[in-house]
């Protein structure tokens, strides 16, 4: 079986590198929604979605392209998607905001901030009420826990011991505003304890340990159908709020705050973990399944104007 660390860096690299192709094509205006990258932050939904399962499911945020393609989301139909195109995973109709891949467990992903948790939440008590033994995982940032959409639903999750992973990513800020300036000065997972949720936080983009931490949960979940799980991932962003470029000349952080989180890039120090000869052939097909997938957005047709009207409402 595949070693681990070469799973991890696959996904890792892949993720990076789409990222970075993405923030390539852009200034071209070829890509036609708000790109939110997480280049830096890609730790996360690597860690937690690789603790998973195909049939467990997870929803998430505008800044969802990571964790599409960490559960396994299709790139040629992501890449599509950013380009409007009807060959998309939302027919060219949601954009880079709204990701969504049922057919791999990737449920949806809102441009409304912590809309997404109850959502998870309400998809998970389902699961309970049928017995299944799947688990569901809400991703969010930091500022979705000033949200009241996310302490309703945090509550109601303890309450009925819905089996629901949330996973808090704190990069530290929600848009342009520092967390200090918007919250108590109480870590985030201490805070759950008034709802008697078991929370941690994972330090520094630690892969490794939130990958085992999260696999330890979701199993526990599986075996005894047991409720909520909290964890608050330490991580950083290194492009802007929205958009391809850098940011440290706005004025509200300095690339000093950054420097420690680029030396200690989890995509390159997975990279070396492996011997070399195997990390270029990851490399290698991770490229060219890239070129492929853009070379496809590029050449599929927009939506028809028939097709403008499909697909926006449910049914009556
Ligand atoms: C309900 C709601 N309020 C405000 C906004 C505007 N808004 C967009 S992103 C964002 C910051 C969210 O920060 P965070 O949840 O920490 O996620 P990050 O962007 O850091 O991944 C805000 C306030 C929104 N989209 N939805």
């Amino acid at each position: 079986m595949e070693k681990l660390e070469a799973r991890f860096y696959r996904s890792l690299y892949r993720i990076r590198r789409v990222e970075e192709e993405v923030a390539r094509v852009y200034p071209t205006d070829k890509i036609k929604s708000p790109v939110h990258l997480s280049i830096g932050q890609e730790a996360v939904s690597v860690g937690v979605c690789e603790a998973l399962q195909k049939e467990d499911v997870v929803f998430g945020t505008y800044r969802g392209h990571a964790f599409y393609l960490a559960k396994g989301g299709d790139l040629r139909r992501m890449a599509a998607e950013l380009y409007g195109k009807a060959t998309g995973c939302t027919k060219g109709k949601g954009g880079s905001m709204h990701l969504v891949d049922v057919s791999v467990g990737v449920m949806g992903a809102s441009a409304v901030v912590a809309t997404t948790i109850p959502q998870a939440v309400g998809y998970a008590f389902a699961m309970k009420v049928r017995k299944e033994n799947r688990v569901v995982v809400s991703f969010f940032g930091d500022g979705a826990i000033e949200e009241g959409a996310f302490h309703e639903s945090a509550n109601f999750a303890a309450l009925r011991q819905i089996p629901v992973i949330f996973i808090c990513e704190n990069n530290l800020y929600a848009v342009h505003t520092p967390i200090r300036d918007r919250q108590p000065p109480v870590p985030i997972y201490r805070r759950l304890e008034g709802y008697g949720i078991p929370a941690e936080r994972i330090e520094n983009n630690n892969v490794d340990k939130l990958y085992e931490r999260v696999k330890a949960a979701a199993d526990e979940m599986r075996r005894t159908h047991s409720g909520p799980r909290f964890f608050e991932c330490m991580t950083y962003r290194w492009k802007e709020h929205v958009g391809p470029n850098e940011d440290f000349q706005a004025g509200y952080r300095g690339r000093n705050e950054a420097e420690p989180w680029f030396e200690n890039d989890p995509v390159r120090r997975m990279g070396e973990k492996l011997e070399a000869g195997v990390r270029k052939e990851i490399e290698r097909k991770v490229d060219s399944e890239i070129r492929e997938a853009f070379d496809f957005a590029e050449q599929s047709p927009f939506p028809s104007d028939e097709q403008l009207y499909t697909d926006l409402l449910a049914g009556a």
